[in-house]
């Protein structure tokens, strides 16, 4: 496989690249820059070869639709070119107009998210969501004084990312484990996450751990805020399809040895915030309930969703 894109797989696959929307962006660059360099000139050929490079990386994550959805994006229109230089040029421009849309889209959602929060609020976030980090340091840049808990995050610890973040921001942050997540919870006001994968019914698919903040702030009548580009809205889930969960290997649990042979562990990376516990999706179309997520998304993608059945 081609060099660009067995290196950019094997960087979503070992998380040195993560981050729901940084890895659909380095799915999109990954097929734009093998277009560019391809050496070959059948048009036949061309989408064979970019069908395997599509396989090759949406095989390396499998919970996050926005790596889907990217690649997607950027290989739309390839079936319906009539030469090798058309497909080729079309995958160029598709996948650098999804990187530029993508980015553009964090930055609408920052704009708007950070009108949810108030002088004085006390917020959490869980794990490292650029988008929910984005939102919070802008609404810092606006001048509201507020504060942060941010959770550890385990296994990965993303956490330690995120205090990094948000105290080069100059936010006054918190780093506590995941266990006092609800011990913690009566002092926030607004919880802002992000999302791997939203569904058709407005449920939240994201890091593990954020069903139980999301239960802890439903409890303590706190927000509860999902950031997310609609590019992570699953149209596949319309039709039934279920979200896969990915499960990661067992070192990032345990060390060597730790533990007796006979003992497993269950290590899922995700899991899911039903809408009941969500109050706000807060994305670059605007704030919406979970129930607006169906006819956000018809509208976001269009007719041909309906060929996904
Ligand atoms: P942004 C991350 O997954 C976290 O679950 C985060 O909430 C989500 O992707 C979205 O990240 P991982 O890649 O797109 O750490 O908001 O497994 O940066």
């Amino acid at each position: 496989m081609n060099q660009i894109i067995s290196a950019t797989a094997s960087d979503i696959r070992d998380m040195r690249v993560r981050g729901a929307g940084r890895i659909a962006r380095a799915g999109a660059t990954a097929l734009a820059d093998y277009a560019a360099s391809y050496e070959g000139r059948s048009l036949e050929e061309f989408r064979n070869d970019l069908r395997k490079a599509s396989e090759v990386i949406l095989g390396s994550r499998p919970t996050a639709v926005s790596l889907w959805n990217g690649v997607h994006y950027t290989l739309r229109g390839i079936s319906s070119a009539e030469t090798f230089e058309a497909a080729r040029d079309s995958v160029i421009a598709n996948g650098k107009e999804f990187v530029t849309n993508s980015e553009q889209a964090v930055q609408r959602i920052a704009r708007i998210g950070a009108k949810r929060i108030k002088d004085g609020d006390v917020l959490m976030t869980h794990c490292n969501s650029s988008v929910a980090i984005g939102v919070i340091l802008e609404a810092v840049r606006q001048g509201k004084d507020i504060k942060v808990y941010a959770t550890e995050s385990r296994p990965w610890r993303q956490g330690i990312l995120t205090v990094n973040d948000l105290s080069k921001g100059g936010v006054d942050t918190t780093l506590i484990i995941d266990s006092a997540v609800r011990s913690v919870m009566s002092r926030v006001d607004r919880v802002f996450v992000g999302a791997d994968t939203i569904t058709s019914s407005g449920s939240l698919i994201n890091k593990i751990g954020t069903s139980q903040v999301a239960m802890a702030a439903n409890e303590a009548r706190a927000e509860v805020n999902v950031c997310s580009e609609t590019y992570k809205f699953s149209p596949k889930t319309m039709f039934g399809d279920t979200v896969t969960i990915e499960e990661r290997d067992i070192s990032e649990v345990v060390r060597p040895g730790e533990i007796p042979e006979n003992v497993r562990v269950f290590n899922p990376v995700f899991d899911t915030t039903p809408a009941k516990y969500i109050d706000n999706i807060i994305t670059e179309v605007g704030i919406m309930s979970p129930g607006a997520v169906y006819g956000v998304m018809v509208k976001q993608f269009g007719e041909s969703i309906f060929d996904l059945e």
